[in-house]
């Protein structure tokens, strides 16, 4: 009924990058937007300036059959999906500012019934805020069930897992939340090109509030688990036993302790619930500072075990970077400012390992092979459950003090 010949995505990152791609995959001529020159070369040359697994052969094979271009201008198209970042601004407010940017770039390439989709993350409100920039901009385009000729606009968040991207785009059900009932049943209709599961119907706001639920959600379950961890410790209790034991009943399912939360979407989404609603997101609030505070418990603990080596300056190997297992993401990783701090304090030598990454300094650490790392060090600091790690065996480490955040010796 609704025909999307072509289509700009404005934001060419960790989330607009993929979905270009695999709209242009499923026949629809994607213009691919942003403002680096340096990401829309690389992309036209068919590679990704992001790791993503199978992304840079999808792009080559778009590129290459002409379905993708990327350039810095927006250009008209049928609907344009923005998918720039939402930064903090002071105490953990969202930044809009790239949004509206964004929007208000765009604005003078939009014709009537054309379709505006914002795919970033905002707190409630934000899609009715861009079509209110729009509008202003547009004064003669009134979105659809406003006076005059009509766009139409609806917020469609993603929630895809970094490392298994291209897979969770297709196969994850996606909300779909118009400004009316009209923009919604034409979202739908886009995003059915490559959604093999549902594209279920809301609003613009509860979609909003929807996808930072469901990383508050996440957020304060980690939290749970982060809390117990420190509380098993005190009691001097195996966390991961009393999970496994815990985890036997059928009604309970607790996550996985760790360093503390890391990534771009996590440990912040649910602060624009907390700035939304600042008296009522209570538990929300707690389970943010938690998990905020564990990096700062897990210093702690190293700094107990230097001074129980009795050496001057002991070796520490920190065992892991990246925010999460197996990939070489280090957006707001714990175990990267976990391991930077403990390198400027100067009492001890510290040995930072992360094999995801093949740079010879990350953040003004120098890089260590795991090799080097078990023979050298005094103390191993855990801090990333990469598979490299799994590998290594009681041995290596025997003799050693070891801080185990992700449980994988300690299991
Ligand atoms: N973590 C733990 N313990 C656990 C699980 C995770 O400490 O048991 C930590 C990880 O080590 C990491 C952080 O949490 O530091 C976040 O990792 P993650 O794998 O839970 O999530 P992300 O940030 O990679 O992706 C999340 C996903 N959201 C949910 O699972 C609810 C993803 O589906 C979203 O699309 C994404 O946020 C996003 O873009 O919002």
């Amino acid at each position: 009924m609704y025909k999307f010949e072509k289509i700009c995505v404005v934001g060419l990152g960790y989330i607009g990058l993929p979905t270009a791609a695999v709209f242009a995959d499923h026949g629809v001529r994607v213009v691919g937007v942003d403002v680096s020159q340096k990401a829309v070369d690389t992309i036209n040359t068919g590679k990704a300036h992001i790791v993503e697994p199978d992304l840079d052969a999808l792009l080559k094979r778009v590129v290459e059959s002409g379905f993708l271009k990327a350039q810095t201008k927006a250009e008209n198209a049928d609907a344009y999906i923005i998918a720039v970042p939402t930064p903090f601004k002071g105490d953990h407010e969202p930044d809009l500012k790239y949004i509206e940017a964004a929007t208000r770039a765009l604005a003078p390439t939009v014709k009537e019934g054309d379709l505006l989709i914002l795919e970033s993350t905002v707190p409630p409100g934000a899609t009715e805020q861009m079509v209110g920039w729009l509008e202003e901009e547009r004064p003669d385009l009134k979105s659809a069930g406003g006076a005059g000729t009509a766009f139409y606009a609806a917020h469609c968040p993603e929630r895809v897992l970094p490392g298994r991207v291209l897979i969770e785009l297709i196969e994850n059900d996606r909300l779909i939340g118009g400004i009316t009932d009209e923009c919604s049943a034409r979202a739908q209709a886009l995003y059915k090109t490559f959604v093999k599961s549902e594209c279920v119907i809301t609003n613009a706001r509860t979609a909003e509030l929807a996808k930072l639920t469901e990383n508050s959600f996440r957020d304060v379950n980690i939290a749970f688990a982060n809390e117990l961890s420190i509380i098993a410790d005190k009691l001097d209790i195996n966390v991961w036993e009393l999970i496994a034991l815990a985890n036997r009943h059928p009604r309970v399912n607790i996550l996985q302790p760790g360093a503390g939360v890391g990534g771009h979407c996590i440990a912040v989404d649910p602060w624009f619930i907390v700035d939304a609603v600042p008296n009522e997101a209570r538990l929300i609030r707690t389970a943010r500072e938690v998990n905020d505070g564990k990096p700062q418990w897990v210093i702690g603990k190293v700094k107990q075990a230097i001074a129980e080596t009795g050496k001057d300056k002991p070796t520490v190997a920190c065992l892991g970077l990246a925010f999460k297992p197996d990939i070489d993401d280090l957006r707001e990783s714990p175990a990267l400012d976990i391991t930077k701090e403990l390198n400027g304090m100067s009492i001890a030598n510290i040995l930072a390992v992360e094999p995801n990454i093949h740079d010879t300094e990350v953040g003004g650490l120098e890089l260590t092979t795991l090799s080097t790392a078990l023979d050298q060090s005094d103390i191993i600091v855990l801090l990333v459950d990469h598979k490299e790690f799994k590998e290594i065996s009681l041995g290596q480490i025997a003799n050693k003090a070891l801080i185990d955040t992700r449980g994988i010796f300690e299991k």
